[in-house]
């Protein structure tokens, strides 16, 4: 097999180490359910303290140099101010997540709103992001709308896509540079019936439809039961519209669990769509890695480690499949083969590799165990006083 020679092992521990994942705010401040939100006094409380605490993973994981805010929950008056205490903590500040949810006035549609104002009102918010990651220096909006309804009857699909469209087009206008509009799909929640961006086709029609600059997010916990994901990564791999990720894991439908604990096999056939992906001159894609996880029963820094483990666990087995084998399996229609030559890398132990790319980058091997021992552990925990 390629990848066990030396070089192929150099080629391995050298993707492992150039690996980026980004965390995000919210995944470090108390959190809950739709029933009750549990207070953790460890959490992160201020925007400062979510930055710091995405620039502890970064410490100890060494590969989500990038924090993810979303806004309101991570307004402040001085972006540049903000800017620099991330670069001080060692990380700086990734994708800009609007919120279009949490507002009286949207509760018939945001950008889907029949009420021009409110409509309006939700570009506006749109814009006033895109200020935010000019000040920033961010590459990504990530959109994720709740847009939808709860009966048949309420809205009519076709004007709502038209409006979605025109509202979306005002946005995509704006963005300049190397900046991206990431749409997000999801099939339902909060909306029971209907959702405006309901799936990934919808969601990439949509980018199709804006331009170059707008791409498709996917986010694991958002499609129904049973679906193949890999199989949609590597069309919109194929189609260069695979902007980027939101890694979470579920086991019945948005359950924004940790990374790879559910259906780590899944996991790591999406990474298998990447890597070959990312071998094939004909794929253009930058796809951002971003973890979107709300851990309510877990201390958060750890449950975000445990993710970045897990990813990279995934990463590190997908680079050891023999692609040119499988290939030959697929053409002669070896089906035994063509799975065991998967299952082969998915079954190899990765974390001395892991290990090594770690200390290669200056770290401990064993990133949770070396948090648990850390000085910033025990000064969190002493925040429950
Ligand atoms: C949504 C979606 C978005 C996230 C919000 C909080 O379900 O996953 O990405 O920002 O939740
Ligand atoms: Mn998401
Ligand atoms: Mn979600």
């Amino acid at each position: 097999m390629r990848r066990e020679t030396k070089d192929g092992k150099e080629e391995v521990l050298a993707c492992l180490m150039k690996q980026e994942i980004e965390t995000p705010s919210w995944g470090y401040t108390s959190g809950g359910t739709r029933f009750f939100v549990y207070d953790d006094p460890t959490a992160a409380r201020t925007l400062e303290e979510k930055i710091a605490d995405a620039a502890v993973v970064h410490k100890f994981t060494g590969v989500t140099p990038s924090v993810a805010l979303h806004i309101p929950w991570d307004r402040t008056d001085d972006w540049s101010r903000l800017k620099e205490y991330a670069a001080s903590q060692g990380i700086r500040i990734g994708a800009i997540n609007p919120n279009l949810f949490q507002d009286n006035d949207y509760l018939n549609g945001s950008v889907t709103n029949l009420n021009p104002v409110v409509r309006e009102k939700a570009v506006t918010h749109l814009l006033e992001c895109l200020g935010i990651m000019k000040e920033t220096g961010s590459r990504d909006l990530s959109l994720w709308l709740a847009d939808g309804t709860n009966y048949p009857g309420h809205g009519d699909f076709r004007r709502r896509k038209e409006l979605l469209l025109t509202s979306l087009q005002q946005v995509y206008n704006e963005l300049k540079g190397n900046q991206r509009l990431l749409l997000e799909y999801k099939m339902f929640e909060p909306a029971f019936y209907h959702t405006d961006i309901g799936d990934w086709g919808m969601a990439t029609l949509l980018a199709q439809a804006l331009g170059a600059r707008a791409k498709t997010l996917v986010d694991l916990g958002h499609h129904p039961l049973a679906t193949n994901i890999e199989q949609i990564v590597a069309w919109l791999l194929d189609l260069g519209l695979m902007g980027g990720f939101h890694f979470n894991a579920k086991k019945y439908a948005d359950d924004d669990l940790t990374t790879g604990s559910i259906n780590p096999y899944e996991l790591f056939l999406i990474f298998c769509e990447l890597v070959k992906a990312a071998r094939d001159p004909q794929v253009k894609c930058d796809v951002a890695y971003m973890i979107d996880q709300c851990h309510f029963d877990k201390p958060k820094i750890e449950g975000m480690i445990q993710s970045v483990n897990n990813i990279q666990t995934a990463y590190a087995k997908a680079l050891l499949v023999d692609y040119h084998a499988l290939a030959e399996a697929q053409t002669a229609g070896a089906v035994i083969e063509a799975e065991e030559i998967l299952n082969s890398a998915y079954q190899t132990d990765v974390r001395p590799l892991l290990a090594e790319a770690r200390v290669r980058m200056g770290l401990d091997p064993e990133p949770l165990a070396a948090y648990r021992r850390s000085e910033e552990r025990t000064a969190r925990l002493a925040r429950k006083k």
